[in-house]
């Protein structure tokens, strides 16, 4: 069987808050699957975003690369316009969707997220219950 292909999704112009995390997750997710999207957890990529490449091009690869996926693995505790953008489209593209949840601070997460019924919302608190939770997801 061909390897899963995971497209992870975090905040990058929504802010940078939570890279170390991303970078954490993204290490455990690689033995379910390629991870296409690698550079979201880089500590170089600072909410400027990534040198060398317009807007359209990110926009264009990253939607080619979200079309080729079979799940994607948002972190949706960063609010970020990208983030809600590339779930959207996931969801009209019948794609797996499981939604990385850490609530701070008692802010609730957007109603088009929580209420978007092909979007799978799990709540953590700590980097071990992330392992927990994509070690059932992904069913190993
Ligand atoms: O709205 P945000 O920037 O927070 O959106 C983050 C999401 O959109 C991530 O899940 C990425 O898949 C995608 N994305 C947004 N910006 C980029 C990017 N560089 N590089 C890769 N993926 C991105 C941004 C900018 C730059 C050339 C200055």
């Amino acid at each position: 069987m061909a390897m899963r292909k995971i497209y992870f999704a975090g905040s990058i112009r929504g802010g940078r808050t939570e890279k170390d995390l991303y970078s954490r997750i993204i290490a455990y997710l690689q033995q379910f699957g390629e991870v296409l999207t690698e550079h979201i957890g880089s500590s170089q990529l600072d909410s400027s975003g990534e040198a060398g490449m317009t807007d359209s091009e990110i926009y264009s690869r990253d939607l080619n690369w979200l079309l080729t996926s079979d799940v994607i693995v948002a972190d949706v505790t960063v609010p970020s316009l990208g983030v809600g953008f590339e779930i959207a489209k996931a969801a009209e593209w019948y794609k797996r969707i499981l939604c990385l949840y850490r609530n701070q601070h008692g802010r609730r997460l957007s109603a088009m997220i929580s209420g978007c019924p092909e979007a799978e919302i799990r709540e953590y608190e700590t980097f071990e219950d992330v392992k927990r939770l994509l070690d059932e997801y992904f069913g190993e």
